[in-house]
Parts: structure tokens; sequence; C-alpha cells
């Protein structure tokens, strides 16, 4: 598929730490499914040589660059420089997705298309028409429970905003200014909508099939959790004090 005429420059940003084994096969499906695309690998100085073996395939398609970052940062960190990275670039359309397999490239035409009437997309496992395969049952659990907490914690009229699909309109991300957001794992995908919503803006969620990795090991931790949680109750609290203050 070529990309919407009136969407302009897309760069799909891959964060990656130790992805040896998934890093080529997942920017051969990206340049396959939207060959018009551009795609940066923000990586972390992996010690298992990913970087290597983007810098690699770089040299080989013009449509591919790589970030080197000094070490492991989180996430989080690496999305911020990729942003940063992509609207000096002059880019007009960021999204986000993982090396490993998870998020289907071949779904990207999918969220594009969704942008043409959105300021974020959200690739979302949780509404009707989103999967989930090869997940156990505890793990999505997990995940799902965290999206009630959120919900109700934070009151975002969204079913998926832990995922991390997305499509950004770079005057998306301009509008919620990237200064403040120091969140690492999960918690950075929330705090990113709450902020676009939070600006009035337009957040659209598409179904997505979300396949659990097969190649490389997870970097999901209980620190990772342990901070979504203590954010989110810390946003819910602070949310709620400024409501009653504007009561008063
Ligand atoms: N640059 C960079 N990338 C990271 C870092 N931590 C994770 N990633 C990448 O972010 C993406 C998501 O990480 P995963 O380990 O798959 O985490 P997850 O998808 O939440 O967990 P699983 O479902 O268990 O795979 C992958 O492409 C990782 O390589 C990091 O500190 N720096
Ligand atoms: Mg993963």
């Amino acid at each position: 598929m070529d990309i919407p005429a009136d969407l302009g420059r897309v760069l799909v940003i891959i964060p990656t730490y130790n992805e040896r084994d998934n890093i080529e096969r997942i920017v051969g499906r990206v340049r396959a499914a939207v060959p018009a695309v551009d795609v940066l690998v923000a990586d972390d100085n992996s010690p298992d040589g990913t970087g290597r073996i983007a810098d690699g395939l770089a040299a080989a398609d013009d449509h591919v660059k790589v970030l080197h970052r000094k070490g492991k940062e989180g996430l989080g960190a690496a999305y911020i420089a990729g942003f940063r990275w992509a609207a000096e670039q002059g880019y007009d359309v960021m999204v986000e997705m993982d090396a490993d397999g998870s998020h289907q490239p071949e779904e990207l035409p999918r969220l594009l298309t969704a942008l043409q009437d959105a300021d974020l997309v959200l690739g979302a496992r949780y509404i009707p028409g989103g999967r989930i395969e090869n997940w156990p049952l505890s793990r999505q659990f997990i995940s799902r429970g965290g999206n009630v907490f959120v919900r109700t914690m934070l009151g975002l009229p969204l079913r998926d905003a832990t995922g991390g699909y997305r499509a950004f309109r770079a005057a998306t991300l301009q509008k919620i200014g990237l200064d403040g957001v120091d969140s690492r794992g999960y918690c950075f995908q929330i705090d990113l909508a709450r902020r676009s919503l939070k600006q009035g803006l337009r957040v659209v969620e598409v179904p997505i099939t979300f396949v659990e990795r097969v190649h490389g090991t997870s970097k999901m931790s209980r620190d990772i959790m342990v901070e979504a949680m203590v954010r989110v109750t810390q946003w819910g609290v602070a949310d709620r004090v400024a409501r009653l203050r504007g009561h008063r």
C-alpha cells in the first residue's frame, strides 16, 4: 500500500535492545508492507550487536536509518530521542513499533488510514476485532487489569492505553510537548495518550492482532509495572485534586 497522500512523510521508529534475531525480519516486513515509509532503529548499544546489524540494513537501503544511543535507558527515552530526530528531519507522521513481531507491519495501513481523521491512532487489543496470539492467560490478566486500572484512575475513554503500536502526527507530539515526559516503560504510552486527550486531540483506537514474540527475550520487568502503577496513581490523584479545586 501507499501512504495516504495527505499524511506526508512517515517514519516507523523501532526501539531495540538485544533484538539480534528479530531486527532484520521486522525491518523487511515494514518495508514490504508499506514501501514508502522510512524506518529508524533506535538502539541502546545492544550488547548482542543489534546496532551493527541495523547499520548493515541501513547501508543496503536508503529508507533505513539507525540512531545509536549510548546505553540502555528504557523504551520511553529511546522513543523520545527518535521523535526528536524525526521532527528535525521533517517527518509528518511518527509510528511506534516493537522489534519483536508483536506489532504486525501488515496492519500498518490500517493505522495510517485511521490517522487521516485523527491526531493519534492507537493499535488496540481490547476492542472488537482486536486479538492476542500466544499470551498465557496470566499475562492477559495483568494487561487487561492494568487497562481497567488506568481507565478507572484516569477516566480515559480508551480500551487499550498501554499498547505500543501507534501512529502520531508530528503536530500531535509538538502540541503535547515531550520535555516533561520521563516515564520509561508502559506508563510512557499511557502518558502520551493522556496528554493527547488533555489537549483535546482526536485519539482513535483501531483493532490489531498482537502476536507474542518468538525470538529473543522480553524486557518487561516488575520495575516497569510498579513504575506504571505509581505514576498512574499519582496522575489520578493530581487530576482529582485539580478538579476539586476547580469546583470550589
Ligand atoms: N532502545 C531501547 N529499546 C528497548 C528498551 N527496552 C525495550 N526495548 C524495545 O522495546 C520493544 C518492546 O520491548 P519488549 O521486551 O518486547 O517488551 P514488551 O513487548 O512490553 O514485552 P513482551 O510482550 O514480553 O515482549 C522491543 O523492540 C525492545 O527491544 C530499551 O531500554 N531501549
Ligand atoms: Mg514485546
